[in-house]
């Protein structure tokens, strides 16, 4: 069967297996840093591009290809580039695709140092960035200027769950001539497909729900355009923010079972958020499976299910979420998400920190927020372990 028409669980499986001498069932882990050639016009020809073969591993290495390759059916793109982690997928992204003069527009509640990597470092270079609520169109047509060459948007967005309407701000920037970059990290490929909405780059944190075991930090980027994909591949390379064979070969592991992992996840995201819900400590919740997310509808249009991430505002404020962070025993207390454990966190003093208090705050990231990634332990030790922490704080 041709890989292009298997199913997505299918392609989970079998993406990008490559079938070695031995026939082992699982792509091997090429831990070498360097390939031999056959010869001085072999090593030439490669180097050339007029004949195939690997390299060198920051260039390209079979086990990290077989990934890319698995991705790259996932996403319907043309092609995959697996790096050192999700800030180099999006440093490579950045710098591959701007240059000094241009804009970027993006949604203001991305993953804190995201907007640092633009606000503090590429703003050096010459690159303005304008943040606005890109679930709200009006901004983002309101942000939009002549020099605006990236739209850059996270859906759904750290840690406030914002879902951006990706066919209709895609249809923003083909007007403007603008690139989609789309860091789809809280979906994974299993509940979203930004390429097949319009968007040119789609990007991920596989530290998250792709590897799904808390075990490796890394990222991927996969574009809809061969110029664009070969820009992309250049720059990671180029910059050096290869991901390692191992991590790689962990990651293809992990990734087998991401739809097995996000279907119970989210099941039990969606009780615990309503049993949240009906909490006299708890202001409100933000899952996008509660029909009193603001976005409920379109995620239930632009995606294949709501996750198991979720945000809620305690009543106490900050001092309510510190104790009810400190009193869990199940919910592991660190950052991160998108793994078969439960985690629990505070984005104002972690993962969000290093956005300033004016900034964060009108990102809406306000200091009684708490964020909960949802494993795939039983649901009722987790609501049971939620229950006992709320009425201890
Ligand atoms: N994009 C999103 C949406 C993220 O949540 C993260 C990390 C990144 C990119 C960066 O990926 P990394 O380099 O860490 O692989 N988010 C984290 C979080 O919320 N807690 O810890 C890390």
């Amino acid at each position: 069967m041709d890989a292009k028409d298997l199913g997505f669980c299918s392609k989970l499986v079998h993406g990008g297996a490559l079938k070695d001498v031995f026939g082992s069932a699982v792509t091997p882990i090429y831990q070498t840093s360097t390939f031999g050639f056959e010869s001085a016009k072999d090593g030439a020809d490669r180097f050339a591009g007029s004949a195939s073969g690997y390299i060198y591993t920051r260039i390209g290495n079979p086990t990290i290809s077989a990934l890319e390759q698995c991705v790259a059916g996932l996403e319907e793109s043309v092609g995959a580039v697996a790096t050192s982690s999700g800030m180099g997928a999006i440093a490579t992204a950045y710098l591959a695709l701007l240059r000094q003069g241009d804009h970027v527009v993006s949604t203001a509640s991305v993953y804190g140092p995201t907007r640092i990597l633009m606000e503090k470092h590429l703003s050096r270079f010459g690159v303005a960035a304008t943040y606005v609520d890109t679930s709200n169109l009006e901004e983002v047509r309101g942000a939009l200027r002549s020099e605006t060459k990236m739209i850059y948007v996270e859906t759904p967005s750290n840690p406030l769950m914002q879902v951006t309407d990706l066919r209709a701000v895609a249809g923003l920037a083909r007007e403007r001539g603008a690139l989609l970059v789309v860091d789809s990290t809280f979906a994974s490929p299993f509940l979203q497909k930004p390429l097949a909405l319009g968007a040119d780059v789609v990007l991920h944190s596989v530290t998250k729900f792709i590897n799904g075991h808390a075990d490796v930090v890394g990222g991927i980027i996969a574009a809809r355009d061969t110029d664009v994909y070969r820009r992309l591949r250049e720059m990671m390379v180029t910059m050096g923010c290869n991901m390692d064979p191992h991590q790689a070969y962990l990651v293809h592991r992990g990734l087998k079972t991401l739809a097995l992992r996000i279907e119970r996840a989210q099941r039990s995201a969606l009780e615990i958020a309503s049993w949240l819900e009906s909490r006299p400590e708890v202001a409100w919740v933000r899952y996008i499976g509660l029909p009193s997310h603001p976005q409920h509808e379109l995620a239930r249009k632009q995606m294949a299910g709501f996750g198991s991430m979720i945000s809620f505002e305690m009543k106490g404020g900050m001092e309510a979420g510190r104790q009810l962070m400190d009193s869990v025993k199940l919910a592991m207390l660190a950052v991160s998400l998108g793994g078969v454990e439960t985690l629990i966190e505070h984005p104002a003093s972690m993962t969000h920190a290093g956005v300033p208090r004016k900034e964060r705050e009108a990102a809406g990231i306000t200091d009684g927020l708490v964020r909960y990634s949802v494993g795939i332990e039983d649901v009722g030790d987790l609501i049971e372990d939620l229950r006992r922490a709320l009425e201890g704080a």
